[in-house]
Order: C-alpha cells, then structure tokens, then sequence
C-alpha cells in the first residue's frame, strides 16, 4: 500500500516546466535585512552565518549538545584486500552518555600507494556488505528497511544481501586513481523510520522527551552529525588525510552529504548525487517532489519547523541555491540523472548556477552558464554538475565523473 501512494503520488506531481509558477529566488549576496554583500569576509562574517543559522533552525535542525567517541576499534583488517590491490579497514565508533550505547562501523579501502590517503566518505543504504563481494566484510545488526529483492525481511540484513550493491560503488577505479573509501550503513546511526526513540536521537532527551525540539535535529541531520564522527575519527587515524575527505551521498544521504558539508568546513568537497528536494533541487520550482510532499512521506528526515513551508515555498526567505553557496569557496560536485524527473534537475542545476555567485566572491569558477549542458557532457569547475543518461541512481560514469574532478578540483 505505502508503495503503491509513492507511486501516486509521484505521478501527480508537476513535471510541466509551464507550470512552474513565477518565484523569486534570495539573493545569497544580500543579508536577511538586504545589505550588499560585496566581499568574501563579510560573506564568511554575515551571510554565511545567518544563513547557516536559518537552515539549522528551520530546515535540518540543530544537534542538541556535544557526543564524542568513547572508543574507537579497528576490529578488522587486512593488507590484501580486493585482490591485492587495497588495503580494508573496518572500525567500530562507539558513543556512550548514561546507559546508552551506540555503535557505528566505518568500512574502509584503502590504496596502498599512499600513506595518507583522501577518501570519498559516504552512507550506503542496506549495510556495508551490499557494496562489495567482499566476504570479510561484517554484516550490521542494526535495523534495516525491507527488500525482498535483497532478501532483507523482518528487518534483518542477512548474507543474501552481500554484494547487491555493488554496482553503486566503483571501489577499483577509486583504489586505482589513489582515493579511498570510507563507508558507513547510515542505519546504525539513525534507522531511517518516523520514530524518535532509536538511533542518536535520544542521547540528547531529558527527563520524558519523547522527540526532538521543532528546532532540533531530525534524521538527515542525525545522518550528518554521523559523517563528523567519522572525520573526526580520521583526525586521529594516521591513514587517512583528514584534510582530503570528500563527502559523497546519493538521494536522501545526498541531502545528507550537503548537509554535512555545509555544517562542517573541514569536509575539502561535496558530491549531491540526485539529492532532489531539500538537497540541491530548487524548493520555490516545486517541479517533481515538493516540500509539502517530503515532509508528509518522511516526517523524520527534516526538523518539525520546516513544515511551516509545506504547500507555503513562496514564504521561505532561502532556497536551495543556498545551501549549496555554504559549502563555498570547497568544491562542489552536483549531478542528476535525466529519468530522475522526481527530482527535479533542472532545479537542481540552477541551484548550482546560483550559488556559483558566492564562489565568484572567492574567485572560484562555478557554473557560467543558465544553459542546462547535454546529457552526459559534465561540467567541471570549482562547482561541478552533470546531468547523465538514466534513472535515480550511482553508476560508473557518476565516479569517472566524480575521480576526474576530486583529482582537478580538490586534490590538487
Ligand atoms: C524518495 C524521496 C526522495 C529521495 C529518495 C531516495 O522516495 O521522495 O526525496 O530521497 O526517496 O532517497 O531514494
């Protein structure tokens, strides 16, 4: 049932560009009181901050207090994996506040050619074993969404599920560029369900709360609180350039990686892979899925606060250009996917081409042009965008795209 109103739903949306209704985008070089923004001090000072500030508070919301590692475990290793062309690390995070316990295991390979290696640091879906063949790699026990394609039933991610998602991860071309890889299963550290009482979330509760504050954190910004766990276990780990770690996420852990990049500078590049509504896309467009939408189907992923836009764009005194303008003057990788209509590219697009203002200030080249470019020819400057052939997804031309420009753009 719930799939067949997804279904629905998403063909009722508008995917009519004449039916985009006329909307006036903020200027992110204009302050909340409209003073010119002419320098990239004041942006860093200003706009920046009260930007970051409205976003925290009424989009993603504020990570209620302080939870650092407890401990950290390399429980698993290997100087031979993948055939001998990579190193594998797999290392439990462990946060303890009164009784509570949480865990997260960070999977990683690593390229033997470099001491110090940058990563591409990003959630998958169903578990770190759907993302290799690799038998060594330990299957979570956390709570997962069912698919009995993967034979995922009950919840329970199981041996069937080892590899099926492979086609997501080119792991060898990375390893063979001199990047690594640094995964996590995004349900150890949030299920990703309407429910409050599980995952990170409850650390912060007192007395009776049941959930977070209208202004406080939901899911997406849970998942992102993750990835700074994750850099600031690479602040210690002598393997990994901290200073090299590329946030990546596809769809909803592409709002994810926006949302970590934006919050946290010391991320060096962002990649958005078909993030759509409330990550790279347009909200005011209100082509494909809107605001309204999201927050009805997944209540848990944004704060409480941004459902005072639901059916209501017109009244938000940001957009999406400027989420991405927060991860300026750090490169910024935005793609989509041609059949991925749900997602609205072309919003996702001039979100990139809008931002790109605030890396002029900073003397970066973003996107030049209006002109959405042609399938398949990506655009690689500071700020990047490609739209590919195909549906809602990561393929191997996605990580050409993505090695090519972490090697230009970020590395460096
Ligand atoms: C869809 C949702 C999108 C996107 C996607 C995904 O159902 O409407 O916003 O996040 O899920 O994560 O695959």
């Amino acid at each position: 049932v719930m799939v067949m109103q997804v279904a629905w739903s998403q063909a009722e949306a508008n995917y009519d560009e004449s039916k985009v209704p006329d909307f006036e985008l903020p200027d992110p070089l204009k302050t909340f009181n409209g003073k010119k923004i002419r320098n990239s001090k004041k942006w860093t000072k200003k706009g920046r901050q009260e930007l970051l500030d409205f976003f925290t508070e009424n989009v993603y919301g504020e990570v209620p207090g302080e939870l650092k590692i407890a401990s950290a475990q390399i429980v698993e290793q290997s100087e031979n994996a993948l055939n001998g062309k990579a190193k594998r690390r797999q290392v439990e995070l462990t946060f303890k506040k009164g009784n509570r316990n949480l865990h997260f295991f960070i999977l990683m390979y690593l390229p033997k050619s470099v001491e110090k290696a940058p990563v591409f640091l990003g959630y998958n879906f169903y578990g770190n074993h759907t993302i290799t063949e690799d038998v060594n790699v330990i299957i979570s026990e956390a709570w997962s969404r069912d698919n009995p394609s993967f034979g995922i039933i009950n919840n329970q991610l199981t041996e069937q599920s080892r590899g099926v998602r492979t086609n997501r991860w080119a792991i060898e071309k990375m390893i063979d560029a001199g990047i690594g890889l640094a995964t996590i299963y995004y349900g150890e550290v949030d299920p990703d369900k309407d429910d409050f009482t599980d995952g990170v979330h409850p650390f912060f509760y007192v007395d009776n709360q049941q959930q977070p504050a209208a202004s406080e954190w939901g899911s997406i910004s849970a998942w992102s609180w993750g990835l700074s766990r994750a850099l600031d276990y690479f602040e210690t780990y002598s393997e990994v350039d901290e200073n090299k770690v590329i946030v990546f996420g596809h769809s909803r852990l592409g709002k994810t990686s926006l949302w970590a990049g934006a919050s946290d500078e010391r991320f060096a590049g962002v990649i958005s892979n078909c993030s759509g509504c409330g990550g790279a896309a347009l909200s005011k467009r209100k082509f494909g899925e809107t605001v309204g939408r999201i927050n009805s189907s997944f209540p848990h992923w944004f704060c409480k606060n941004f459902r005072n836009f639901n059916n209501n764009e017109e009244a938000l005194p940001v957009d999406q250009h400027e989420l991405l303008a927060l991860i300026a003057p750090r490169p910024l990788y935005v793609a989509s996917a041609e059949e991925d209509q749900w997602a609205d590219p072309k919003g996702e697009f001039l979100s990139a081409f809008y931002a790109s203002k605030v890396y002029d200030l900073f003397d970066k080249k973003g996107i030049t042009s209006d002109k959405m470019p042609a399938v398949n020819e990506p655009i690689q400057n500071t700020v990047s965008y490609h739209i590919r052939t195909g549906k809602h997804d990561v393929t191997d031309f996605d990580w050409e795209q993505y090695i090519n420009w972490a090697k230009e753009q970020v590395l460096k």
